[in-house]
């Protein structure tokens, strides 16, 4: 990774990509999901998404002209692997080393994330991350990847996001694979972090570069000052900001947490890393449960008094500068913000997303004046795209897509962008 302060735009495999049947592509948990009525508001797919496979030129020349340094996508593991076992299929792989080479061709560092939600359908069918083994299947997945891209990678992030994959995915069932059980599914949180650790290694013998995760983090606000509403604070942030951060840096797993931890295990995920990857979106105000016998340690309860996107999230930009003073603090490593955007609809005029954005880059430097090491900001997301269980109904992108015709038109804050990045070299 370049030295000096990074920008950056991230993006997702299955929220852009498209042609999943391209290939020799392999189903993933999100390919059934979407396709299950129900799950997906607008019952929309990524079947074509933003068409990126096709199109992937044509967004990095809009990456490019942006003038950021590097570009966070991720690899679908599908592609590379379609059963997410054996021998690589060459056609997923030469996808991901066109996109490398057309990046640095232009000048942009790729920066790759391997996990980013869409497991092999595969193997899901023999528990997904339940069954232990999908951690060595990890492992050599992320063997294979930093084989032929190794050379030219600058940043390697593992997982994305492995709170929300656990509690959105296996606890609520919102996400892919759409499971309810609840404090049920944290064996999925030891196995993510299991195959983290083994992965590491697998890219330590390939790579140089620096190697990272990409946790999202939300401060907690305790709503009520009772004893009880504090416990419920400290509970919530157990689960959403150290459960998967304390045994990554050496600490373990905080109390109360039933893990399925084997000898070794914990040496393995605390395997050394060169950065934090911190994605922040907003603070959750958390209170005692009204129902102390219900099945949650805590309530959660919206935050009054902010704007808020049309996601309903609450705009506080002070809340990232305090994250990261807060995990330089108890962590002291490195961090880039990894992701961090607003999802809004207006378009070209998203004055919004312009205030959204100098509010959180004026956080990032508010830390950094305060001695914080922050090295990087990545917007979420540089086109609008496939959230997920909300369709193509909540756009994050600094660039519009007509989701009918596929074209792509950069909105006013891409040119805000383009400007500040030019100013702060
Ligand atoms: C992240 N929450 O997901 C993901 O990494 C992206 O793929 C996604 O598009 C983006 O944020 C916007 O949603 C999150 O409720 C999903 O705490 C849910 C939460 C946070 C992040």
């Amino acid at each position: 990774m370049r030295d000096g302060f990074v920008w950056g735009v991230s993006t997702a495999s299955y929220q852009i990509e498209g042609a999943v049947d391209e290939d020799g592509r392999g189903r993933s948990i999100w390919d059934t999901f979407a396709h299950e009525p129900g799950r997906v508001v607008t019952g929309e797919t990524g079947d074509v998404a933003c068409d990126h496979y096709h199109r992937y030129a044509e967004d990095v020349d809009l990456i490019a002209n942006l003038g950021v340094d590097a570009y966070r996508f991720s690899v679908a593991w599908p592609r590379v692997q379609p059963d997410g076992k054996g021998p690589a299929n060459e056609a997923g792989l030469a996808f991901y080393d066109r996109l490398v080479d057309t990046l640095l061709a232009k000048g942009v560092d790729p920066v790759v994330t391997l996990f980013h939600w869409d497991l092999p359908q595969a193997l899901q069918d023999d528990g997904g991350w339940f069954n232990r083994d999908t951690a060595y299947r990890f492992a050599e997945y992320a063997d294979l990847v930093a084989a032929r891209l190794g050379d030219r990678v600058g940043m390697w992030i593992t997982l994305n996001e492995p709170f929300v994959h656990t509690v959105f995915g296996h606890a609520f069932g919102v996400h892919a694979p759409g499971q309810t059980l609840m404090f049920d599914a944290l064996p999925t949180a030891h196995h993510q972090l299991l195959g983290h650790g083994l992965a590491v290694a697998a890219l330590r013998g390939r790579t140089s570069a620096p190697v990272t995760l990409a946790n999202n983090y939300s401060p907690v606000v305790v709503l009520g000052d009772t004893e009880a509403d504090h416990r419920a604070g400290a509970a919530y942030d157990a689960l959403h900001n150290r459960l998967f951060t304390d045994p990554l840096t050496g600490r373990g797993y905080p109390e109360g947490f039933d893990l399925p931890v084997r000898d070794g295990d914990l040496e393995i995920i605390a395997a050394p890393l060169d950065a934090l990857g911190v994605n922040y979106y907003n603070p959750t105000g958390v209170r005692a449960p009204g129902d102390p016998d219900g099945g949650l340690p805590f309530d959660i309860v919206a935050l009054e008094g902010y704007p808020v996107t049309d996601f309903d999230w609450p705009v506080v930009p002070e809340g990232l500068r305090q994250l990261l003073g807060r995990l330089h603090a108890d962590y002291g490593l490195p961090m880039y913000v990894t992701e961090s955007g607003c999802a809004y609809a207006e378009s070209p005029n998203d004055q919004r997303r312009i205030d959204y954005l100098a509010g959180h880059i004026g956080a990032v430097s508010a830390a950094r004046s305060q001695g914080v090491d922050v090295r990087g900001y990545f917007v979420w997301s540089i086109l609008d795209n496939f959230e997920w269980a909300e369709g193509y109904s909540k756009r994050f992108g600094l660039v519009h897509v007509d989701f009918t015709t596929l074209v792509r038109t950069p909105k006013a804050s891409y040119a805000w962008l383009r400007e500040h990045i030019a100013a702060h070299r």
